[in-house]
């Protein structure tokens, strides 16, 4: 169970924050505060205690916090996002992590070694993480070694398309795992139970697990109820904006 989330707010730079869809436009700041709003009390309402960070305008993808910090039961780990100007959102997060985990318990991907959070996914005590443009093979090299020196362990998912592992696979706990793409075949996952989402309802393949209940994104019908024929109980929130810089649900919290 999830106690706690961080998120941080989006900065008015987020407009020009790091895209591979120009084509959706920029992102309409006002709105992306209201899903913001929405998102906090979605977690809220799945029973953490939401930590909201001020935004911090030299930083446009800083409201993704996933992306800088990985948390597990054991220990929190420092990552090294592999984006130049992401790559300071490290120093920023550190902080927040100082709250809740004494220096022992905070560890540190270092050069040159690259990791982004949104490559890592848990599966109880097992860390998936993806090579991807942003996570490199010595970044993960670090990032197994830490998880074995907690008694956690870790193993490499090579991505094709995707920017993150977590833009097209995610856990949902009970061996339910939603999958598109890429990783509909990959023999990674055979042993889940694969819940298998469409290529034109891709996006929503990146849903978070909160304690339960199922966080979905709006708009997403087929995604919508393949989760609640899980079994799940299910909160849709709209992550429009956020889309549009190629974030979804897990980018914008850290959940622990
Ligand atoms: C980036 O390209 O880094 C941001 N625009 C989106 C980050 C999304 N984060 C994630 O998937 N964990």
């Amino acid at each position: 169970m999830f106690k706690n989330c961080i998120v941080r707010r989006p900065c008015k730079a987020m407009v020009e924050g790091i895209t591979s869809a120009p084509e959706l436009g920029q992102p309409d700041y006002e709105l992306a505060l209201k899903q913001h709003d929405n998102y906090i009390e979605a977690l809220k309402q799945c029973g953490v205690e939401v930590t909201v960070l001020e935004a911090l305008e030299d930083f446009p993808d800083s409201c993704f916090v996933e992306d800088p910090a990985v948390i597990t039961s054991k220990c929190a780990i420092i990552a090294n996002p592999g984006a130049d100007s992401r790559n300071g959102e490290k120093a920023e997060i550190l902080p927040a992590i100082k709250k809740f985990f004494s220096d022992d318990k905070i560890e540190y991907i270092q050069d040159p070694g690259t990791l982004d959070g949104g490559d890592v996914m848990m599966v109880g005590d097992h860390f998936y993480v993806g090579r991807s443009a942003r996570t490199n093979e010595e970044g993960i090299r670090q990032f197994i070694a830490i998880l074995e020196k907690h008694g956690l362990t870790g193993s490499e998912v090579p991505l094709e398309k995707v920017l993150h592992l977590k833009t097209g696979v995610n856990y949902i706990e009970n061996n339910n795992m939603l999958v598109s793409g890429e990783f509909i075949e990959k023999p990674e996952f055979s042993k889940y139970n694969k819940l298998i989402i469409p290529d034109d309802e891709a996006y929503a393949a990146n849903c978070i697990w909160m304690n339960g209940t199922v966080i979905v994104p709006e708009g997403y019908p087929t995604v919508e109820k393949v989760v609640k024929d899980a079994g799940y109980k299910v909160l849709l929130v709209d992550t429009s904006e956020y889309r549009k810089l190629d974030g979804g649900l897990s980018c914008l919290s850290l959940r622990f």
